[in-house]
């Protein structure tokens, strides 16, 4: 018989190189407490804490998670390591760094070759919220819950705009 499935086991993993990357993951995190999707957050960096970034990649899929969102900023190679680490789809994060204003995370991230891909989301914040609105329509089908709530969310979202067409008022 199959074992009942763990209801809080987290589903998706948030990921990021530096406990300075929580101001931009913060948004991934709340994005999915308010769609009821189950996750963790753990910071591992791929430099500084590389054993951990292997054990955390290959322990993914056995854990349940079924996206992992990495974040990080600078050279990020982060979201790449993880994701030649797992079959888990990674979804990549670029932070706004300070001296480049996170086009170097950007182009780490993105320009992964051809064979180990990592879906790549905006710089910052928004890349950070998109990232965990895709992570829950990867969810919907399976979680009908993450579903309903994805689409209210986006109506709201949509009956916001209708509603205040005007900019002046
Ligand atoms: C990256 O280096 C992290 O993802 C972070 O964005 C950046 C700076 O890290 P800290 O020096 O703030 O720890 O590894």
């Amino acid at each position: 018989m199959t074992p009942p499935e763990n209801a809080s086991a987290p589903l998706v993993g948030i990921v990021m190189g530096s406990r300075s990357d929580w101001e931009t993951m913060q948004h991934a995190a709340a994005k999915l407490e308010a769609l009821g999707v189950p996750h963790e957050v753990r910071v591992v960096s791929a430099h500084r804490t590389p054993d951990v970034l292997f054990s955390y990649a290959e322990s993914a899929a056995g854990r349940g998670l079924r996206a992992i969102i990495a974040g990080a900023g600078g050279a990020a190679h982060l979201p790449g390591m993880l994701a030649s680490k797992t079959a888990v789809p990674v979804l990549g994060v670029p932070v706004q760094s300070k001296a480049l204003n996170g086009m170097d995370s950007l182009l780490s991230i993105v320009q992964m070759p051809a064979g180990i891909p990592v879906g790549t989301f905006a710089i910052g914040n928004a890349g950070a919220a998109n990232a965990a609105l895709f992570a829950a329509a990867m969810l919907a089908h399976e979680h009908p819950g993450i579903g309903a709530a994805l689409a209210a969310f986006r109506q709201k979202q949509t009956d916001d705009v209708a509603g205040n067409d005007d900019p002046r008022r």
